[in-house]
């Protein structure tokens, strides 16, 4: 594989998650979930505990808590050459999880929904990813509308970056993510994914999460989140090709081999 291409395993704490939901509320299936994908080869997990689907409603802190800071721990323990990943748009969660092992914060609002997230970020000295969201999960999917959808989230994740290193947090540890199916058509991913060297170009590794999404269903005629890995595994090796660097998947042993396959033939391509 590409020295700089990474695989980030999804490790879902969540009843509702659109793909996944419901498997691994319990703890301890969880850490092991998260040791069995790690085994598979990834390199990082991102434990998430409220689910960011299409029409999900907001968890409350006690509860997001209650789910990803013991199966955090677990992992810490379990497994402690992964990097450990939280996806959380809570300030309070953050700390937590950092406290429980977690390096990297996931925010899929880009340090919007609580401004002292980025307080948490700085002062751990913790990698954050900020990804592009066009409204909020709720409605997200109602009707999203761009004049061009990859200029305008190329300008917001600039934003967004210099937002968090004027709050503090380390650009080293920055990583863009276009949002993938957050206030999107498959119009919009698309593009976003045949145009990702754009978002390359801004410099900090680009992170994709197309794994099960509804528009590879739909672009294949018509299939359910299981019957996705195929789409999945295309648009991975797509945005490989584009430069991305971090791969956010639930069938992690399928995407290392694409991703290893591929990533030699572009080597070669590149080497002319
Ligand atoms: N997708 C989901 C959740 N979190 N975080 C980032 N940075 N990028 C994504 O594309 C992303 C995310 C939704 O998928 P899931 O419900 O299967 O976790």
């Amino acid at each position: 594989m590409d020295p700089v291409a990474q695989v980030m395993g999804v490790v879902n704490v969540t009843p509702d998650s659109f793909s996944d939901g419901g498997r691994y509320l319990d703890r301890d299936a969880a850490v092991a979930h998260g040791v069995e994908l790690v085994g598979q080869g990834a390199a990082i997990l991102d434990v998430g505990g409220e689910s960011t689907r299409p029409g999900a409603e907001p968890v409350a802190q006690e509860e997001e808590l209650r789910r990803v800071v013991p199966v955090l721990r677990g992992l810490a323990e379990a497994v402690p050459d992964a990097t450990l990943s939280v996806d959380t748009s809570k300030a309070e969660v953050a700390r937590q999880a950092v406290a429980a092992g977690a390096v990297v914060v996931n925010d899929v609002s880009a340090l919007r929904a609580e401004p002292g997230l980025a307080d948490v970020v700085a002062q751990a000295g913790a990698g954050c990813c900020l990804m592009h969201m066009l409204g909020e999960p709720r409605t997200m999917q109602d009707d999203p509308r761009y004049d061009d959808v990859v200029s305008e989230v190329k300008a917001f994740l600039e934003q967004r970056l210099e937002y968090a290193v004027g709050r503090g947090i380390d650009e080293q540890r920055i990583w863009l993510d276009p949002g993938i199916g957050f206030g999107k058509t498959a119009r919009h991913n698309v593009e976003l994914l045949a145009r990702l060297d754009e978002l390359v170009a801004l410099g900090r590794p680009v992170m994709v999460g197309t794994s099960r999404k509804t528009f590879l269903g739909r672009l294949a005629g018509g299939r359910d989140t299981g019957e996705r890995l195929p789409g999945t595994i295309a648009t991975n090796v797509m945005a490989l090709q584009r430069g991305a660097a971090i791969f956010r998947v639930h069938d992690v042993a399928a995407v290392v081999d694409a991703l290893a396959v591929a990533g030699a033939t572009v080597a070669a391509m590149r080497r002319g």
